[in-house]
């Protein structure tokens, strides 16, 4: 649980850091993180970063976003999920973490072509952190994700 508070408020010193210069300033270009206020574009459909198009995403990437609502929460759903897999998902990975400290759907990190089809926060944020390593994307085309985020009125 420590380690949980402590990585949450890391989190947000780089979130804030990223904010005070400009959610665009990312590597992996568009698409790659952003701060995004949800209670006012409602939803948001984002892809992992393919800048030549191949469907094969970039290596050496860390797209981090923040999704926020003024009330309610957030639903997150998954419509295609496709990354280098790794017993525990050492190499490339999504994390999903609830702003009430838990993971969405209780693991760390997903990877391979495993995930839930969609989860729900119980607080009004979701970080989405999605890394890549050096190299060696494998089963695919197509691979990458693409997930939608929703706000949730209460
Ligand atoms: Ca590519
Ligand atoms: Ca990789």
């Amino acid at each position: 649980m420590e380690f949980r508070v402590s990585f949450i408020q890391l989190l947000q010193i780089v979130l804030e850091i990223r904010t005070v210069t400009s959610p665009d300033n990312v590597r992996g270009g568009d698409n790659c993180g952003g701060v995004v206020d949800l209670t006012q574009v409602g939803a948001m459909t984002i892809t992992a970063t393919d800048s030549d198009n191949d469907g094969i995403y970039d290596d050496n990437l860390d797209c981090w976003w923040a999704f926020t609502v003024d009330e309610g929460t957030i639903v997150f759903e998954s419509n295609f999920f496709n990354i280098e897999f790794q017993s525990s998902c050492g190499f490339d990975w999504v994390q999903l973490l609830d702003g009430s400290g838990e993971f969405l759907g209780g693991q760390a990190k997903y990877c391979g072509t495993t995930i839930g089809s969609s989860f729900q926060t119980t607080s009004r944020s979701l970080y989405l952190w999605f890394h890549t390593d050096f190299c060696c994307v494998t089963g695919g085309p197509p691979t990458g994700f693409n997930f939608t985020v929703k706000a949730v009125l209460p």
